[in-house]
């Protein structure tokens, strides 16, 4: 069976490649998701993919993944910047968690230089556009068949 892996994005990002294309991109979240997918499966790694504007949500599939996950790759958005309740859950989750974020947070304004998460990621990545969740997963192979042994 191979590893599973969540793919969590948090708010706004299912306006992905609808707003804003001149910060995000053209993508949409449905062709990041496909493309994560399909690299996922070629790396030998299963892909489970949710998106959700609340915060309770994001905290439930942390949550889930303590039980069914191998590893986490994680743009909680907005949430990074305000919330100790998604580091919380992250801190309860033993494998390997990624943050990305698609934009350069330290290169816009100040209040989106600091992340709540990054204290608990394993590795952040930001500024690499949507090809950062490739760059994600590609590590969270290699983490993962590292514990593996
Ligand atoms: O750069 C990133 O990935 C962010 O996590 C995106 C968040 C922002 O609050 C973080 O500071 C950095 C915002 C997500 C909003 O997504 C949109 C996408 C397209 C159009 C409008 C919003």
């Amino acid at each position: 069976m191979p590893d599973l892996v969540f793919l969590l994005n948090g708010p706004n990002l299912n306006l992905l490649g609808k707003r804003q294309p001149h910060i995000y991109g053209h993508e949409t979240l449905a062709d990041v998701e496909r493309d994560c997918t399909a690299l996922a499966a070629s790396l030998g790694l299963a892909l489970r993919c949710h998106q959700s504007n609340r915060e309770y949500e994001i905290l439930d599939w942390v949550h889930e993944a303590r039980e069914e996950a191998a590893a986490i790759v994680i743009n909680p958005a907005a949430f990074s910047h305000t919330s100790v309740a998604v580091l919380d859950a992250l801190n309860t989750f033993d494998g390997p968690v990624i943050e990305v974020h698609i934009s350069n947070i330290h290169k816009r304004e100040a209040f989106r230089h600091h992340s709540f998460v990054s204290a608990r990621a394993d590795a952040v990545i930001a500024g690499c556009g949507t090809q950062g969740y490739q760059l994600a997963l590609q590590r969270v192979a290699t983490l993962v068949k590292a514990k593996r042994g």
